[in-house]
């Protein structure tokens, strides 16, 4: 298909089982317009329906990860525009993406872009990266999940500093908050995001989809029934080829072979 906003490589400098999703409106710093959602939303479905992928890199520019949801298409919408449109509906097909998904953050996450990169499960940054929810300053408050997912990850102090006064984090800031896994000069960025990504695309891909599956448990339930959870998807391991030689490989010194399913 002709994708005009996002750019998508696969095996990107060699990496097996790894895709590059690339946001790609630059002049408008990659701001969220529908176009861009629904390719980028489609494209994930699809890619996570591949059996041949293990991992999927988010990145944008250099200068902007993604500057929010698109203003200038926002502008002129009606209340019944937007609730009978489903604006941002879109994201639910994200919200169920079960590869794990990488963002790669460099320059601005505003708005839509921070909510964005919140939805992926590890989130990388370049030492340039901005993070924020300044919707209140444009006369509205986050709606792709910023209220719910910041306030997760970094806590009502810090949540609530950013979505009432609509002020940036830095990215020294956001890492100390628990918001980024790490951080990475700018210039290594996307080498390191890939890395990250082969790493994971490498293990047995039901196994990376239930390590996720228990981890995302822990926002949605009680501890004893995370745990019980967690123990059931534990169990289930066992009925794999992929735990018998990942198992076997440790005891004879060698590294594992998973045949990712
Ligand atoms: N939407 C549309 N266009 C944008 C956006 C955006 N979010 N961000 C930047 N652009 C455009 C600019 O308009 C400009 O275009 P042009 O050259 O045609 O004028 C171009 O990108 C470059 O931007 P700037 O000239 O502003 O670049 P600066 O380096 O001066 O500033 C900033 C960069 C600080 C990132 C600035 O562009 C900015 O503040 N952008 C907006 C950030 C923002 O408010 N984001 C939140 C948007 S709202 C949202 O994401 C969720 C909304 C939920 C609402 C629910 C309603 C249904």
């Amino acid at each position: 298909t002709d994708l005009q906003t996002i750019r998508v490589d696969r095996d990107p400098e060699g990496h097996d089982r790894v895709v590059l999703v690339t946001l790609n409106r630059p002049k408008a710093l990659n701001a969220l317009n529908t176009e861009l959602m629904t390719e980028l939303t489609h494209t994930l479905g699809e890619l996570d329906a591949d059996p041949a992928v293990g991992a999927i890199v988010i990145t944008g520019s250099p200068r902007a990860f993604a500057a929010g949801a698109d203003i200038k298409e926002m502008a002129e919408q009606t209340f019944a525009d937007v609730y009978t449109g489903q604006w941002f509906g879109a994201w639910d097909t994200l919200a169920g993406v079960r590869t794990p998904l990488i963002a790669a953050v460099a320059g601005y996450a505003l708005g839509g872009g921070c909510e964005l990169a919140m939805m992926c499960d590890i989130l990388l940054a370049a030492d340039t990266a901005v993070f924020g929810q300044p919707e209140i300053k444009i006369g509205v408050i986050p709606g792709i999940g910023g209220s719910q997912r910041l306030t997760r990850a970094i806590g009502k102090a810090k949540a609530m500093d950013m979505c009432l006064t609509g002020r940036n984090m830095d990215v020294t800031e956001a890492e100390r908050a628990g918001l980024v896994a790490r951080i990475i000069p700018a210039d290594e960025l996307l080498e390191q995001a890939l890395a990250v990504a082969a790493t994971i695309a490498g293990m047995s891909k039901p196994v990376t989809m239930m390590a996720k599956e228990a981890v995302n448990r822990a926002f949605e339930t009680t501890l004893a029934e995370g745990v019980r959870f967690e123990r059931r998807l534990f169990y289930s391991t066992f009925a794999m080829a992929d735990q018998r030689e990942g198992m076997k490989a440790f005891v004879e010194k060698r590294p594992a072979s998973f045949q990712h399913r």
